[in-house]
């Protein structure tokens, strides 16, 4: 019989990813969305696998959702991809964040815990756990969570190692750095960059506007990053993992090596906006993933950062020589939501 994953969060970045790895392993997919008046599919649509997967209404904030869900899809394996995951978003609605990112993890394993001990679990921890720092980082560093999310996610990792110790449940914590792909929510800087980049060569757009640009982070490509989710449930014993490439690179240069993809000068496009700017910010990220290298087997470097701007703006440049939108939609009105400050 195929084996069953239940991935929270299939609508987003990694959760399609994730969906299609597992397809391609022969699993059998099921995936919560949540009932919006609109639920969002279009990555699921952008991967094809739309129809390949059991969808499940769901929300992190309603336990009873949660119950119905693993009551319905019974998995073998359990991925906690679903999040308020945006850091900037965090300051603005900092409660909701605690409520989804952290209390969310924990009415999951708790439900979990009663109704299907043994099911594997995984739960997206974050390298924003950290704080920042310009040395490598590994799981044994120190955190200093530096925004809401951070925070909360520093809560959800702390409870699944709980989780973990106090009841023995096969449960694991991947603690990835920022991982990127042609389905990366617009909001993240390297896909808003990818984005207007091409909005601006195809004559959309004139400016970008974007924050701290000297801001260093470890980026890989999401489609490597879910093997190494699913590696961790492969092995006897749940651990913490650090998954990253080792490399860091400014948000310049990612914005400097798109905007040449599409042979125009970052520079004479850019223009700073305080509103982009965050009330703490993590300034470098670098990660350490010898672990995950020596006890998975996980490779790296499959995708290079020069392969991956690359990726992204040639998904971004069709999409919008086209005229399409993120969302695969018609261009017709560009709007973009700045931060809200006092
Ligand atoms: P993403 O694209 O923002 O996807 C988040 C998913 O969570 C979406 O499917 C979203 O559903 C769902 N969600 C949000 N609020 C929910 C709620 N109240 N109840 C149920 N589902 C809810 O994020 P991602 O980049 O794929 O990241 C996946 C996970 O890894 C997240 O937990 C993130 O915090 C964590 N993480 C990401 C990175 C990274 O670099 N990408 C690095 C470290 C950790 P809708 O489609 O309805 O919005
Ligand atoms: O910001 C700077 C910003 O929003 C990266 C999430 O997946 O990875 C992600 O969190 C950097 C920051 O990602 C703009 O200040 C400058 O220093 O793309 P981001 P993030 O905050 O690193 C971690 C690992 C996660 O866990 C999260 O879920 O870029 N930056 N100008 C900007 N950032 C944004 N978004 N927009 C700007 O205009």
């Amino acid at each position: 019989m195929n084996r069953r994953a239940l991935i929270t969060g299939i609508t987003g970045q990694d959760g399609a990813y994730l969906a299609k790895f597992l397809l391609n392993k022969g699993y059998e997919v099921y995936g919560t969305f949540r009932r919006t008046s609109t639920p969002n599919l279009s990555r699921l649509n952008f991967l094809e696998i739309t129809d390949r997967v059991t969808l499940i209404p769901f929300d992190l904030l309603d336990q009873s959702s949660i119950i119905s869900c693993l009551d319905y899809s019974k998995p073998d394996e359990l991925y906690n991809l679903a999040a308020q995951s945006f850091v900037g978003a965090s300051f603005e609605q900092p409660i909701a964040t605690g409520e989804i990112t952290g209390l969310g993890l924990t009415r999951v394993l708790d439900t979990l815990k009663s109704l299907s001990p043994k099911t594997r679990f995984y739960q997206a921890s974050s390298s924003e756990m950290f704080g920042g720092s310009n040395k490598p980082l590994n799981e044994k560093s120190h955190f200093n969570p530096r925004s809401p999310y951070a925070a909360a996610k520093l809560y959800s990792h702390w409870v699944t190692v709980n989780y973990r110790e106090a009841y023995d449940l096969h449960a694991s914590s991947g603690i990835l750095f920022n991982h990127e792909s042609p389905i990366r929510g617009l909001e993240f800087v390297t896909r808003k960059i990818t984005y207007n980049a091409a909005l601006i060569k195809h004559g959309y757009k004139d400016k970008i506007y974007l924050g701290n640009v000297e801001a260093k982070r470890d980026w890989g490509f999401a489609g490597d990053y879910v093997e190494a989710m699913w590696l961790m449930l492969q092995q006897d014993n749940p651990d913490d993992y650090v998954i990253a490439t080792g490399n860091t690179y400014s948000v310049r240069d990612f914005a400097e090596k798109a905007f040449s993809y599409f042979n125009l000068n970052f520079d004479d496009y850019l223009e700073i906006d305080p509103r982009f700017f965050r009330p703490t910010e993590v300034e470098t990220l670098i990660g350490d993933s010898s672990k995950a290298e020596e006890q998975l087997g996980w490779n790296p470097t499959s995708t290079s950062f020069e392969e991956l701007v690359e990726m992204m703006c040639k998904s971004d440049d069709t999409l919008v020589s086209n005229g399409l939108d993120s969302d695969s939609r018609p261009i017709f009105n560009i709007k973009e939501i700045p931060h809200f400050k006092e």
